[in-house]
């Protein structure tokens, strides 16, 4: 079995501080909460960015200024830019970090309810999402919320519309509205992915750990972080994503598990290094 690879998605879009006083928006705070991170274990931040005020914003400027800042602390870690950005964002303003060629990107791989609201994901969309990744040598994470998202995803790959060299998929699962959290539902999603692909499994609010734990025992990959969950334990609210991370890396070694650094990441998901 390959060795674990975590990822930290530490700030998302919807969180507030009202939520956990710990969810970042300045600077320096993203900074602090990806060092938090990795310092616990994570290989990979999966990063969204706000403006001081917490607005979520996709601006290709502060994405840059908070990439910039945490290589400064954590300079081998993989970041992988958010193209979601927030609900009703346009295309444009979502693929505005592509701008800055970073190793990896999300790539969501459909329309579905979102809360309230409808994250749009048209085909046309991912086609367009595609093309920018294969012009700059981005190699996507390919997020699922629904099962249906993976038969879109299959389809475009096959006709050369996204890369596909392999494929690295993270299915986020117990959105409400969209494929609930459970061991069957990821079975299937990872029973009819391509053989040479990689995964990763994020649970949302308490789904968090059981599905951790669940991707720990199947052989893949797990992300944590506040965008998907903020508490530690039941009516716990985590400190820090670090907290997150680190109950993960208990989870992993209590089941044999040894965690993949940064550069075991890459080789793991056929990324060179930029
Ligand atoms: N904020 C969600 C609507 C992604 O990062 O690519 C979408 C999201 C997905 O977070
Ligand atoms: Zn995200």
């Amino acid at each position: 079995m390959n060795k674990l690879i975590i990822t930290a998605a530490i700030c998302g879009a919807e969180v507030t501080k009202e939520q956990n006083p710990a969810v970042p928006y300045t600077v320096s705070e993203i900074v602090r909460e990806a060092k938090s991170a990795v310092d616990a274990g994570a290989a990979i931040v999966h990063l969204h960015v706000r403006e001081d005020d917490g607005t979520p914003t996709q601006s290709k400027e502060r994405f840059k200024e908070c990439i910039d800042a945490i290589y400064k602390e954590c300079p081998n870690v993989i970041i992988i830019p958010s193209t979601g950005g927030a609900v009703g964002m346009t295309a444009e303003e979502r693929l505005q970090p592509t701008e800055l060629m970073p190793e990896m990107a999300t790539l969501d791989c459909g329309t579905c309810n979102f809360g309230d609201d409808v994250f749009e994901n048209t085909m046309p969309m991912m086609r367009a999402f595609g093309k920018r990744m294969l012009e700059n040598n981005i190699k996507p994470e390919y997020e699922c919320f629904e099962m249906g998202h993976l038969d879109s995803i299959l389809a475009l790959a096959k006709k050369g519309f996204v890369p596909a060299d392999p494929m690295q998929f993270n299915f986020v699962l117990g959105v409400f509205g969209c494929t609930p959290a459970t061991v069957p539902n990821l079975c299937w999603l990872v029973n009819n992915i391509p053989a040479n692909s990689t995964w990763t499994v994020t649970g949302i609010g308490r789904h968090a750990f059981p599905m951790a734990a669940a991707g720990i025992a199947m052989g893949g990959n797990v992300r944590v972080g506040f965008e998907d969950n903020l508490y530690l334990s039941k009516g716990v609210l985590a400190k820090s994503n670090g907290e997150l991370v680190d109950k993960v890396v208990r989870l992993a070694k209590e089941l044999g598990r040894e965690v993949a650094s940064s550069d075991e990441a890459r080789e793991i998901l056929s990324l060179k290094k930029r």
